[in-house]
């Protein structure tokens, strides 16, 4: 362990300690309490360790806590702006009651660090979240958090590692502070200015950086967050290949990257400043900080978190105590006049400006559209492709729901037939009944046990569409809300399709090709749908099917119409 000399200085303190010691603590975690750590506690653990939270010994007890939301110090003064807690749950308390120490592991139960009790105590959450945050919405991320995730006891205590949290993937590019440091001693550098993002990079993002790093003769560090960023972002892998690819575009030598597993809270100002002492740990002398530096964009409203310069402000006004200086991003817009990418300040007024958002890209992408050069790389461009496939290429689901007798598994049947017509690859049917004998068994027909076997059928879906494949899926899915969480599932992996097989109960009851109506009219079945269970009529399925009224020709027709609308079927 390193011993920290002078705090934003230049040390960083590793918590990771001796061999010796992680064998004689990590025999001892046996006998004692021990946490498992979520995803976000995980990353704060992997950077308190390794120094990228120096000068921080542990997770904050509460006198340092205060001292953090109030006055974004530690209570030795030393600059520190968000609170980094290890919550945990009221059992969790009662089991770790009377020890002095407790085992911090991960989700495979490897035990990482051994925490040395500190305080326990119950922390005011809407305090917490104004005064870091300044604001309680449940529509800021942090605060959603804090709110509905994070446990409502705060424990906190110095740290010894036992090892730092495993990585499998991109091990090339994953550094601790002081393997950077190094890195760049190595080169002979002694200016490095940081780009924090969490987002793909395309041209304006390569010629802002270039210019930052050349105006102030500093090498470039791009530092993309792989820990956790904003839900809804573009997984990292994705993104780290397309930076892979980007690297290619600068003057060689010119720019590295390294990945940061930092959890981030969008906490505008606070984070910003927080990313200014985690990058000068890394090594870095300047930051670059543009508009609303990790801000989670704007409330319902419009209304946004935080101003657009208040994160620039805020670091500015320590860049002396810090010792990093701030690199204020200007927005660099494409100007087709010139075919040039140019600050927004240097744009005369009546000079067309060109820029393409996030969202668009996505969707662009999705159409198959091809993406303009004077927007991104070919390289960056290939990359995301491959993420975001066009539709032709995606995996989809679909899913009928109707009452017992409505007709789903005939036209789940006819339509997987039309599907293997076209398609070369399999066509999975999750049909209700299979789907009790193979994957529910077991379970009945209370409501929890219908969701229960609804969901499952929505997990397995969105794995099969996860793989690009093609499923259908036949239960009654008598309940709303089950059908919008397989919704938002599947949607998460390509397309979802809800076909509402729309037959009257009495039209369904007059077939009774099980004879279960009769049986549920005498009183045989308890609780069968239509009769004494609910069906709860689809709100936005994407087609319906009046089986009483068409052939199954004409409903199958339907669905494969919309697929082709859709452009899941070319
Ligand atoms: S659910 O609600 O989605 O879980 O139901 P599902 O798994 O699709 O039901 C499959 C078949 O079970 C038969 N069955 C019942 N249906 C409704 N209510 C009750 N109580 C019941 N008991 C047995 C029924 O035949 C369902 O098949 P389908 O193909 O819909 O006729």
């Amino acid at each position: 362990m390193l011993t920290l000399i002078d705090p934003h200085g230049g040390s960083i303190l590793e918590l990771v300690v001796e061999n010796e010691r992680a064998d004689v603590l990590k025999n001892e975690s046996v006998n004692i309490p021990s946490i498992t750590l979520t995803g976000r506690q995980l990353c704060d653990l992997e950077l308190l360790l390794c120094g990228g939270f120096s000068p921080l010994r542990g997770f904050l007890n509460q006198r340092d806590y205060d001292s953090v939301l109030e006055r974004m110090r530690l209570s030795c003064g030393t600059l520190w702006p968000m609170p980094i807690t290890l919550d945990i749950t009221e059992a969790d308390v009662q089991r770790i009651r009377g020890y002095d120490r407790v085992a911090l592991r991960d989700i495979t139960g490897v035990p990482l660090a051994s925490l040395h009790v500190g305080d326990l105590w119950k922390p005011d959450k809407e305090a917490e979240a104004e005064k870091a945050f300044g604001t309680t919405s449940p529509e800021h991320p942090a605060v959603a958090y804090l709110m509905d995730q994070a446990g409502s006891y705060y424990l906190g205590g110095d740290l010894e590692g036992i090892q730092m949290p495993p990585h499998y993937d991109f091990l090339d590019l994953r550094h601790t502070p002081r393997q950077l440091r190094n890195f760049f001693q190595s080169r002979g550098r002694s200016r490095i200015v940081a780009f924090q993002t969490r987002n793909p990079m395309h041209r304006a993002h390569k010629e802002l950086t270039d210019r930052a790093s050349r105006d102030i003769d500093a090498q470039l560090l791009i530092h993309p967050v792989v820990g956790m960023t904003k839900p809804g972002d573009i997984d990292h892998y994705t993104r780290v290949r397309s930076y892979r690819r980007l690297l290619d575009y600068y003057p060689k030598g010119q720019a590295s990257l390294s990945l940061l597993p930092l959890a981030m809270r969008m906490g505008g100002p606070r984070e910003a400043l927080w990313h200014a002492i985690i990058r000068k740990n890394y090594g870095c002398t300047h930051l670059i900080i543009g508009r609303d530096h990790a801000g989670p964009g704007k409330m319902k409203g419009g209304t946004p978190f935080y101003g657009p310069y208040d994160a620039q402000e805020l670091v500015k006004a320590h860049t002396e105590e810090l010792g990093m200086e701030v690199v204020p991003f200007r927005l660099m817009v494409y100007v087709p006049a010139s075919d040039l990418y140019k600050p927004i300040d240097e744009v005369a007024e009546n000079e067309t400006t060109l820029d393409i958002s996030g969202t668009e890209l996505r969707g662009m992408l999705v159409r198959g559209e091809e993406i303009p050069e004077w927007f991104s790389y070919p390289g960056v461009i290939e990359e995301l492709q491959k993420t975001y496939p066009p539709r032709g290429q995606q995996g989809f689901a679909v899913f009928l729901t109707g009452l017992s007798g409505s007709g789903k598994s005939t036209i789940a049947n006819a339509l997987q037939a039309r599907l293997l017509e076209i398609f070369s690859c399999p066509v999975t049917l999750l049909d209700g009944d299979v789907v009790r004998t193979y994957l529910s068994k077991g379970l009945g027909f209370s409501k929890i046990d219908r969701s229960t076997n609804v969901q499952r059928i929505g997990y397995v879906a969105s794995e099969i569409v996860k793989h690009r494949g093609i499923v259908i899926c036949a239960p009654i899915a008598p309940y709303e809300e089950d059908r919008a969480i397989n919704r938002r599932r599947i949607e998460r992996e390509g397309g979802y399709i809800e076909v509402f097989v729309d037959a009257p109960i009495e039209v369904c009851e007059r077939r009774d090709v099980k004879g279960l109506y009769a049986k549920a009219r005498a009183g045989m079945i308890k609780g069968f749908t239509g009769i004494d269970d609910p069906y709860e009529i689809p709100e936005i399925p994407e087609v319906v099917c009046k089986t009483d009224k068409e052939t199954v020709e004409e409903s199958t027709d339907l669905v494969v119409k919309k697929l082709r609308e859709l452009e899941f079927l070319i």
